[in-house]
């Protein structure tokens, strides 16, 4: 623990942020518990099942952590559980391995492979007067119960500069949740290739998924204006191709081993990175770089402008094979993930056949790398693979051939693609899909989107962020958030359990958390925003 000056000490109090930056301070008294404690409990996403128990839990200098597993993963999330105490409370709480301790008391992390009906992502949190269990049979389930945790806990916790003269006890609401997720499949897009966003960028987005319980994080490496990851075998891809982005502006891209460090931080919160590389059109930044991938054998100049649907590699020469086995090589080689996206969108220079055909052989080198193949919904017109997964994108794409589908992941682009404006004053965004509101991105049901696929097809949803608009990470943030806590809670929650109402109160409470965490949200007029 560490000592800082009153005035740090008393800003730390004052439990949000906007206090120490000159606001004015609350007229009460700081309170040392939380929200949550006072009987405020407003999580997002909403839990599964939840119920209320009378009094509450209060974490001291006097309760220790126990953690029943030997599990590496599970420990780390253990880690982060303490760490997120010590931010809240000034406590570094004693760790042991007895659950059967007795103390003033105790937090348990148990992680139980009995409790399969909780399935591979879901967790069992019980808090009453004695104690805090939080019980999962995997480390994913316990990571998720922890950021439960972590949204009970007051949002100045969030801040990092934040320190105790004293231990400040924190108080938890007595409590039952079990929890699990409605869909495997609850991802995000960052498109880095209109706008470049540098590694430490991408793991701030990260975190901020995984506060929502987002686990996937799709990231669109490749486009017109942009080349952005290392392949060895291909070097002008970066040293040329990687340049600059949208509006000329300097670019820049991942070297393999910032890829991997990359891939390493998401999967410690749960997140799986999928690599897109989209093909055969969007490549205007290969087909510069390599004058060997056109069918001219002549590069085109480099390309800044937001213009779609020119660009294609040239479908017909081998080389172009040869190039994809060999990116698809070295990304698959540093991605644990089972998926590889390939594109296959807004291909306007071929003909269905020539398209068709493409689709079909990329799919094969995919495979050969040992990877599901992911494309935009313009795949579903070819013969996929069993275990090939379609993301659907248009509103107007043909359902028949989209419910054909072998798997699919939901993005249709008038409720969730995050980079159009929230309404016509947006300063940042496009709005060719629609504008959409945060209401608008909330209000759907994926069940009802593909009406004919079988259930079972549906892997999840995913908020997509192209960046033509997005020039900053703050731009990404005005565009992510709320409308991304929408999408997050879609993945989430059961359906029967949404309402707008509940959720737009629940969203307002989230305020002083993203304050604290620095996020540039959008204040939408219509959520009740805790200031
Ligand atoms: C359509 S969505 C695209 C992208 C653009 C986006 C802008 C998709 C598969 N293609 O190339 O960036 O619209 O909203």
């Amino acid at each position: 623990m560490k000592k800082r000056s009153a005035s740090i000490v008393g800003c730390a109090m004052a439990m949000v942020v906007a206090a120490c930056a000159g606001a004015p301070k609350p007229a009460t008294a700081p309170s040392t518990a939380s929200a949550a404690a006072r009987g405020e409990i407003s999580l997002v996403p909403l839990p599964a099942s939840l119920e209320r128990a009378s009094g509450g839990f209060t974490i001291s200098d006097r309760t220790v952590l126990a953690v029943v597993t030997q599990d590496q993963a599970a420990q780390r999330v253990a880690q982060q559980l303490a760490d997120l105490i010590r931010r809240s409370t000034g406590i570094a709480i004693p760790r042991n391995t007895d659950a059967g301790a007795t103390g003033e008391g105790r937090i348990v992390l148990r992680l139980d492979e009995q409790q399969k009906t909780l399935g591979a992502e879901g967790y069992e949190l019980t808090i009453g007067p004695q104690s805090l269990l939080l019980v999962a049979p995997t480390a994913a389930g316990l990571f998720y119960g922890v950021q439960t945790i972590r949204q009970l806990l007051p949002p100045a916790s969030e801040y990092q500069a934040v320190y105790y003269d004293k231990p400040q006890p924190v108080a938890l609401p007595a409590l039952t949740i079990r929890d699990q997720p409605r869909y495997e499949w609850r991802g995000a897009m960052l498109d880095v290739a209109r706008h470049f966003f540098t590694v430490e960028e991408v793991q701030r987005y990260v975190d901020l998924l995984a506060l929502h319980k987002i686990n996937r994080l799709h990231l669109h490496l490749a486009d017109d204006q942009g080349w952005r990851i290392e392949i060895k075998k291909w070097p002008d891809l970066t040293t040329k191709g990687g340049t600059s982005e949208v509006g000329g502006t300097p670019g820049g891209f991942y070297t393999q081993a910032q890829y991997a460090q990359l891939v390493a931080y998401a999967a410690d919160r749960f997140v799986t990175i999928v690599p897109e590389i989209d093909m055969p059109g969007h490549t205007n930044a290969a087909l510069s770089s390599y004058a060997e991938l056109n069918c001219s054998g002549t590069a085109p100049a480099p390309r800044f402008d937001t213009e779609v649907g020119y660009s294609s590699l040239c479908v017909d020469k081998e080389v172009t094979y040869r190039f994809i086995d060999d990116l698809v090589s070295e990304i698959a080689a540093m991605t644990p993930g089972a998926y590889f996206h390939a594109g296959g969108d807004e291909v306007k220079t071929l003909t269905p056949a020539q398209y068709k055909a493409f689709v079909e052989r990329v799919q094969t080198i995919v495979q050969k790398h040992g990877k599901q193949m992911i494309g935009w919904d313009e795949i579903a017109a070819t013969t996929l693979l069993p275990s090939s997964i379609v993301q659907h994108w248009r509103p107007d794409a043909s359902k028949g051939e989209v419910a054909r589908a072998p798997k699919l992941i939901l993005s249709p682009a008038d409720r969730a693609y995050v980079d159009m404006k929230y309404d016509e004053q947006t300063a940042l965004g496009l709005k060719w899909a629609s504008l959409i509101s945060v209401q608008r991105a909330y209000d759907w049901d994926p069940a009802r989107i593909v009406a004919d696929a079988p259930a079972g097809a549906v892997l999840g949803v995913e908020a997509a962020l192209w960046s033509e608009t997005a020039a900053a990470l703050r731009d990404v943030e005005f565009l992510a958030f709320p409308r991304l806590a929408a999408i997050a809670e879609i993945g989430w929650t059961p359906q029967e359990r949404r309402s707008w109402g509940s959720f737009r109160q629940r969203l307002g409470a989230q305020g002083p958390r993203w304050t604290a965490l620095g996020i540039n949200f959008y204040h939408a007029p219509d959520i009740p925003w805790v200031r």
